[in-house]
């Protein structure tokens, strides 16, 4: 068989990215594993592979496969490289969606705790040598006691509400499919009924994964509907935000402050307003990123090799009706 891996778009760092090759390279060790840099050589090299290794596929470089029968991306969620003949293709698709589970709940914590903490406003006066207290001590909070909202209480949703409920929140959330008893979730509501979860939540979370469903999801009447003084939180896709309104509640107060890792554009341009706003906090699409990236990602590699191998059902095969 042959593998073909192209290296580009990756949001990782090539230190990290390169350990995750040389793994799945052992694992393919006895057929050809071709790893391609750009775009002409991935063109000349997907035309007789079998299965590709990549971040992100263009239709110019699908075009140019004549066997290929499986992807395997490197990241959780591929929104940003469906198209068409991709989707209606028997090629099987599959994703690194869980690995991040962990780290992304950590993130929403460091954030959460920032925001309540006033970090940012700390971080500021530091760089300016100032030492002031009287903002800070008459705005500073506390997690516990809070409402958390989860937007999506999936594999990373799951674990941010167990970290919730270790900081003595309430936590309610929303899930596509309500099945059985969930641990650490006080209030559970329908996806389709996530605007209750709006008014509840003293910090909303978004965790799910980009479809139609989910593309603008929070613009000017859900912010609305939130509670005045609260936090919203994005680690999931920049295009659920309506970032001019949210721009807006952050300069009226509607809003107490927000967090955001992803956005509509990336890299965010320098010139978005929302560099200046005091109450925001950037991370640039970090959330998911630690060095445990390569293991658990060749793990999944492992895993599919052998399944795609012995003819057994994969994991993390994206679902083309749900569009994750
Ligand atoms: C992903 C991510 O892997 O956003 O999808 O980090």
């Amino acid at each position: 068989m042959k593998f073909v891996v192209w290296k580009a778009y990756h949001l990782e760092s090539e230190e990290i990215v390169d350990r995750y090759l040389a793994k799945a390279r052992e694992l393919v060790a006895s057929h050809e594993f071709v790893v391609c840099n750009d775009e002409e050589s991935v063109k000349r090299e997907i035309q007789d592979a079998d299965v590709m290794l990549c971040w992100k596929i263009t239709p110019d470089v699908f075009a140019c496969a004549r066997r290929l029968k499986w992807i395997q991306f490197g990241s959780a969620g591929i929104d940003h490289t469906i198209f068409p003949e991709l989707l209606n293709s028997d090629v099987i698709l599959t994703t690194l969606a869980g690995i991040h589970r962990v780290v992304v709940a950590e993130h929403v914590f460091a954030l959460m705790l920032a925001l309540a903490r006033r970090l940012n406003m700390s971080s500021v006066f530091q760089l300016e040598h100032k030492y002031d207290r009287t903002e800070i001590a008459a705005t500073a909070d506390v997690l516990a006691g809070k409402t958390l909202g989860i937007i999506g209480l999936g594999r990373i949703g799951l674990n941010i509400a167990r970290l919730g409920k270790a900081f003595e929140m309430t936590v309610v959330g929303t899930k596509r499919i309500l099945e059985g008893q969930l641990a650490n979730i006080d209030r559970i509501y329908r996806a389709s009924e996530y605007r209750k979860v709006l008014p509840l939540s003293d910090y909303l979370v978004l965790a799910v994964p980009l479809t139609e469903e989910t593309r603008a999801l929070i613009g000017r009447p859900e912010i609305e509907a939130m509670k005045t003084g609260a936090y919203l939180i994005n680690v999931a896709r920049g295009a659920m935000v309506d970032h001019d309104a949210l721009a807006d509640a952050l300069r009226s107060r509607k809003l107490a402050g927000a967090a955001l890792d992803v956005f509509p554009e990336e890299p965010l341009p320098a010139d978005s307003p929302l560099w200046d706003l005091p109450n925001l906090i950037i991370t640039p699409h970090t959330a998911g990123s630690h060095p445990g990236y390569a293991d658990s990602a060749a793990e999944v590699f492992r895993r599919n090799l052998e399944a795609f191998i012995s003819g057994r059902p994969m994991v993390n095969v994206y679902n083309r009706r749900r569009g994750y």
